[in-house]
């Protein structure tokens, strides 16, 4: 397939996820909005109607809490409320005095986006694609990260495997493991997720079962950060490097408005230092998430390459690089980076965040090998994930050793990544 046709087709799966003013994952099982999704679509939107990228982040933001959080899910009421489980009438955010001046209700907080860094669509000060007035809520997002959520050694923590992302990971088992929640907590609700997609695919019934037993604690305490109020804490690699990679975005904008951009890179820096000393096992030459004692979690996850995103020593990057083209992570040009380590104990082709490969991660990996001036690795992985989307379509995931698409059709991001990958020629120098 040429690349103008691959383009034409992503386009159309954006344009047919398009709902007022915000673009839904997928038709059929992810019906609201999303706030890592609409991140990632927001970049694919600048690559064609950036107008269209920036009413994303505004319906995103629209729905941030009076304390800064953003919602993982902006619920749309014009949805059925119950074609998406947990929805708002499980969350009840609405009943929190703080998200009183949300649109919409939602839920956990989670990543702040970042506009794509190259030329042709860096936010100017006239242009249309100026993320001016989103630089206050983003800049709250942080501070309440910084804030409520710090482990007390520079790093973020995560109350929820969803504010991940990666929400069925093995990095997350253990600490899951220690929520106690039976079948009962599930009874008198329906997951509506099993409607659309193999239950061979998505997270096991137990696991659900903890994901909704954690809400409700964290619900119960009005969500706010308090004793008592998280069954679940854990420090995740990716996460933070998010923070990090956004914080450096955030002075990018901060100096086109004039507004003081130091501290934005102080937090780069303080994240990524934390990073290395906390996250990163140079026995490994690995990033692994941390448990709720600030234990390293030995579990290889694609999430742990994303480092490479940030501004590293050339030894860490060496490693990275290497334990990406091994065994475990095994770098080809057919498929993308599996979400896991093939070799680890937890592997499995099928299941969502234990093993298939994920349009998102890749690309993120990628631009951080660009950045580092792998370009060899970096024209791999791209290759990869061209010839991936080319021969199965713009799917949720893929089966990390034969490229099989998974999960759900038409899925929002590996469309808009595509358009992002075909608008972008492969760097030839480090940014
Ligand atoms: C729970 C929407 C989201 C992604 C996550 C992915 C999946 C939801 C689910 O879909 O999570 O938030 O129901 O499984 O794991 O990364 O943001 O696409």
């Amino acid at each position: 397939m040429r690349d103008a046709d691959l383009r034409r087709q992503a386009v159309q799966v954006l344009h047919g996820n398009w709902e007022h003013g915000h673009t839904v994952p997928s038709r059929r099982l992810y019906p609201h909005q999303w706030s890592w999704d609409s991140a990632f679509i927001a970049i694919g939107w600048a690559r064609t109607a950036p107008g269209r990228g920036r009413r994303e982040l505004e319906s995103l933001l629209a729905a941030q809490w009076a304390d800064g959080r953003v919602p993982q899910i902006v619920f749309n009421p014009a949805v059925a409320r119950d074609a998406y489980f947990p929805g708002p009438d499980f969350w009840r955010s609405r009943d929190v005095p703080g998200a009183r001046g949300a649109r919409r209700p939602g839920s956990c907080s989670r990543r702040c986006t970042r506009w794509p860094r190259s030329r042709s669509t860096a936010p100017h000060p006239h242009s249309d694609a100026l993320p001016a007035p989103l630089y206050p809520g983003l800049k709250a997002q942080h501070d309440y990260l910084f804030r409520e959520r710090s482990d007390g050694h520079g790093l973020a923590v995560i109350v929820h495997p969803w504010e991940s992302g990666q929400d069925n990971s093995p990095a997350w088992d253990a600490e899951l493991a220690r929520v106690e929640a039976g079948a009962e907590v599930l009874a008198g609700h329906r997951r509506r997720d099993l409607d659309h997609v193999d239950a061979a695919e998505r997270p096991t019934a137990t696991d659900y079962a903890r994901y909704v037993a954690i809400v409700e604690t964290y619900r119960d305490h009005g969500y706010r950060d308090e004793p008592g109020a998280h069954r679940f804490v854990a420090v995740d690699p990716l996460f933070n490097t998010l923070l990090a990679w956004s914080e450096e975005a955030l002075a990018e904008i901060a100096d086109l408005l004039g507004e003081p951009s130091d501290p934005h890179r102080a937090r780069a820096t303080a994240v990524r230092d934390a990073l290395l000393a906390h996250s990163y096992d140079p026995g490994a030459g690995h990033f692994f998430s941390l448990d709720r004692h600030g234990e390293r979690v030995a579990q290889h996850c694609v999430g742990g390459l994303a480092p490479l995103l940030l501004d590293l020593p050339a030894d860490v990057v060496d490693a990275l690089v290497a334990g990406m083209t091994g065994p475990r992570f095994a770098l080809g040009d057919r498929v993308p980076l599996p979400s896991y380590d093939l070799t680890g104990p937890a592997f499995d082709t099928t299941r969502y965040w234990r093993g298939p490969a994920w349009i998102n991660t890749s690309w993120l990996v990628l631009r951080g090998l660009e950045r580092h001036g792998r370009h060899a690795e970096a024209t791999t992985l791209r290759a990869a994930l061209l010839n991936t989307v080319r021969e199965e379509g713009f799917r949720e995931y893929f089966d990390p050793l034969t490229g099989a698409g998974r999960g759900v059709a038409d899925f929002s991001w590996s469309a808009a990544l595509t358009l992002d990958l075909l608008a972008r020629p492969p760097r030839t120098r480090p940014w």
